[in-house]
């Protein structure tokens, strides 16, 4: 009857559907019915009005219909629902780590990904994991979809049925780029994937330097890009050394972007803020950055200015 995307997407249409087909004819029964007795029961001249008390017949129907009706949506949601909690010992692991506001998943062994790939056809089992606030992890095409939370284990899996790319949502409001928490999963053959994950092993050998290393552990690289985009907040790019127009206050003052501005601007935000960017979005990262790590950043950001000289 289906082909749904993942093998699980079929046990979720067919709860879906069957709601959706009993909710439909009775909205268009109960309004029929409705409409009918209106004009049927309306006062009509010369005619006394009918009085009706009791009927155990109608009771019972309209008591055991309704019932037999949940009793069976019950009972086909949780067809589709179990297997979803029981993993099949073979599946391979991924990780998945939500941060705000972007998807990245870890394949063990420092090999890291923006996007989801996976082979075809083999069954897979997504750990959840948030290293902030409480997100969702949802794959609208698999009919997969778990909270996010931090502290709190969770996980989901399915088996891909197709080759084909799909899209991974954050389906939990979780801040001012929620709506741009959207990753990508491409499902490809095993050998293509092989290939794939060698590639990735390759890339996770070469060292990174430290401070873009720290840069994307704390999450700055999600509201400050390094190549000149603006984000939420002003880019890093040529930021070392710079002259800056800054808001302090109700005044606005020009000031150099050394080692003591940066560390400024990462332990008080609001203190300084770079003209045309709001107050109040950026938290003190000061329970997260000593100020040697400051130091490596900012070693790591003279670098990026000599790349883009
Ligand atoms: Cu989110």
């Amino acid at each position: 009857m289906f082909s749904g995307a993942s093998n699980l997407a079929d046990g979720v249409d067919r709860a879906f559907l069957f709601i959706f087909i009993i909710a439909f004819i009775f909205i268009i029964g109960i309004s029929a019915f409705m409409i009918w007795t209106v004009i049927h029961f309306a006062r009509k001249k010369g005619k006394a009005p009918m009085q009706f008390s009791g009927s155990t017949t109608l009771e019972i129907v309209w008591t055991v219909i309704p019932l037999i009706l949940v009793m069976l949506m019950f009972w086909i949601g949780w067809k589709g629902f179990a297997p979803m909690r029981r993993v099949p010992a073979d599946a391979m692991k991924v990780t998945a780590i939500g941060r705000m506001w972007e998807w990245e998943f870890d394949y063990g062994d420092g090999m890291r990904s923006k996007e989801l790939v996976l082979p075809v056809g083999k069954p897979v089992r997504i750990d959840l994991f948030s290293e902030d606030v409480n997100h969702s992890f949802f794959i609208p095409a698999f009919r997969v979809k778990e909270d996010v939370v931090p502290g709190y284990e969770n996980y989901l899996w399915f088996t891909p049925n197709y080759i084909g790319d799909y899209e991974v949502l954050c389906t939990e409001y979780c801040g001012l780029l929620h709506s741009a928490m959207v990753s990508k999963t491409r499902i490809v053959e095993q050998g293509e994937y092989d290939r794939w994950l060698a590639e990735l092993r390759t890339a996770s050998l070469v060292p990174e330097p430290a401070g873009l290393v720290l840069l994307r552990n704390t999450g700055c690289l999600a509201c400050h890009s390094l190549d000149g985009t603006k984000l939420v907040g002003p880019s890093f790019k040529g930021l070392y050394g710079e002259q800056r127009n800054v808001v302090s206050g109700n005044a606005e003052k020009s000031v150099t972007a050394d080692e003591a501005y940066i560390v400024n601007a990462i332990y008080n935000p609001d203190e300084e803020i770079v003209a045309g960017y709001p107050k109040g979005l950026m938290k003190s990262y000061k329970s997260l950055l000593l100020v040697s790590d400051i130091s490596i950043i900012t070693d790591y950001l003279k670098t990026l200015n000599e790349v883009n000289k």
